[in-house]
């Protein structure tokens, strides 16, 4: 039956069991290492973990469910290393063209906002993504999706924010709908209308605040109509959307059944983790720029059992050369969940590598392998709203999982950009496999 595999010969399994990973639990990635034991194997049926450990074990398991075991697809890990399938918890997956030289003016010292203020930045992608049709839009999202699955993810948040109106944001929803009927990328679709103010509201004197209203009044509506999209979320920054106007957006979305989530503090310390807290949002964002007393607040909610996931994306601060990371060694010690995204866009991040940003959370943010590896499983499932059925393999979860040619986890982020993988399944089924062995 399709969304049946047994996946035999693991030296080791990254289970992640055990719900969401939060202060000194956050490296405790509920390993099985088979050493003592012999190879370790992985079940999957009907698209859902049946089983995790022991080669023999799960054979005895299997059979005492009545199930044919040597009937089932096989695939062999040859001693490699099994973990679950990667989940990116920040996207900006579909967007046209591309902004290669706003690298050249960051080198001369221009800065992103100072880009993005100019007219440049986010509104040259809008420009393009407007000018784009469906077909564009969706090859696009086709080659970069398949991209992102062959460096280990099959669950990915996506936002959209290069409309800035009505028509072209719904288009954006309403084409990663389409790619997610493709799969095998399974997709997490997010409002994300307040990403900048348009060229067209921008000669008003009261323009964002005009704009805020647009996005409110007409966007989220169509939006929430049409079921298109699972979260709302809205750039908070200096200069691009305040506290104040982000508390607006995400309230309005979160009546029309929108669960909020936050880029906050991304450049500059905007209140926004407390925004989040307040709001109750699944995620705040970046973080780059977090207070002390951002950090309590987030501290706070996770100690009454109503974390916000801190969802770290230190690519972005590679690229935008600032050189300023995100605390997350603090927000660790107090006890906030810590995930990881690639935060893949045209503009401050443009690598769709999930497995390339576990490496620089270990060099920059000082996260030990483990620990990254929980921020972008089940950290970043919980992230999504996915913390009970996805990010760990446990029984009962989606058979998502990935197979790596290192005979243990920490050797995942240690072979810096090396291409690790052995084969990547989804809910059971093979997406991708490597011909042969390296
Ligand atoms: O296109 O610049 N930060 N949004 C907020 C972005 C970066 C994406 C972009
Ligand atoms: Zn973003």
């Amino acid at each position: 039956m399709s969304g049946d595999l047994l996946v035999i010969g693991a030296a080791e399994v990254v289970t992640l069991a055990g719900g969401l990973r939060r202060g000194s639990a956050q490296g405790d990635v509920a390993t099985v290492r088979g050493e003592a034991s012999g190879p370790l194997a992985v079940a999957v049926l009907g698209g859902q973990v049946a089983a995790v450990g022991r080669g023999s074990d799960v054979r005895t398991v299997l059979e005492g469910q009545g199930v044919d075991v040597a009937g089932l697809p096989h695939l062999d890990a040859a001693g490699g290393t099994v973990t679950p399938g990667l989940v990116d918890a920040h996207t900006h997956l579909l967007f046209a063209g591309s902004r290669e030289s706003e690298l050249g003016l960051r080198q001369k010292g221009a800065t992103y906002l100072e880009i993005l203020a100019a007219g440049g930045g986010i509104l040259s992608t809008v420009d393009r993504t407007r000018a784009a049709t469906d077909e564009e839009l969706l090859t696009h999202g086709r080659r970069w999706a398949t991209e992102m699955l062959s460096h280990g993810v099959t669950t990915a948040e996506v936002k959209s924010g290069y409309g800035l109106d009505a028509a072209t944001e719904l288009r954006l929803l309403a084409t990663y709908g389409r790619l997610a009927a493709d799969g095998p990328l399974e997709l997490v679709p997010t409002f994300l209308g307040a990403h900048a103010v348009p060229r067209e509201f921008r000669d008003r004197p009261d323009a964002t605040e005009a704009y805020v209203r647009d996005v409110i009044e007409r966007q989220l509506p169509a939006v929430a109509e049409q079921g298109i999209a699972r979260f709302c979320d809205v750039f908070c920054e200096a200069g691009v959307f305040d506290a104040d106007q982000s508390r607006r957006v995400l309230e309005a979305g979160a009546r029309l059944g929108l669960r909020p989530r936050l880029h906050a503090d991304e450049i500059h310390d905007s209140g926004g983790a407390a925004l989040a807290v307040e709001v109750g949002a699944a995620s705040a964002d970046h973080l780059a720029a977090i207070s002390d007393a951002g950090i309590e607040a987030l501290g706070l909610a996770a100690d009454r059992g109503a974390a916000v996931v801190a969802t770290l994306l230190p690519a972005t601060t590679l690229y935008l050369m600032s050189g300023h990371y995100a605390p997350a060694r603090r927000l660790i010690e107090r006890g906030v969940p810590v995930a990881l995204g690639s935060d893949f866009n045209p503009g401050t991040s443009p690598t769709p590598n999930l497995a390339l940003v576990l490496t620089i959370a270990c060099l920059q943010l000082r996260l030990t392998p483990s620990e990254a590896l929980a921020a972008a499983t089940i950290n970043a499932a919980h992230a999504l709203g996915l913390g009970e059925s996805h990010g760990a393999l446990e029984a009962g979860r989606v058979g998502d999982l990935v197979i790596w040619d290192v005979p243990r986890h920490e050797l995942i982020p240690y072979w810096v950009g090396a291409d690790l993988i052995r084969a990547v399944v989804k809910g059971g089924s093979i997406v991708r496999e490597r011909a042969s062995t390296p």
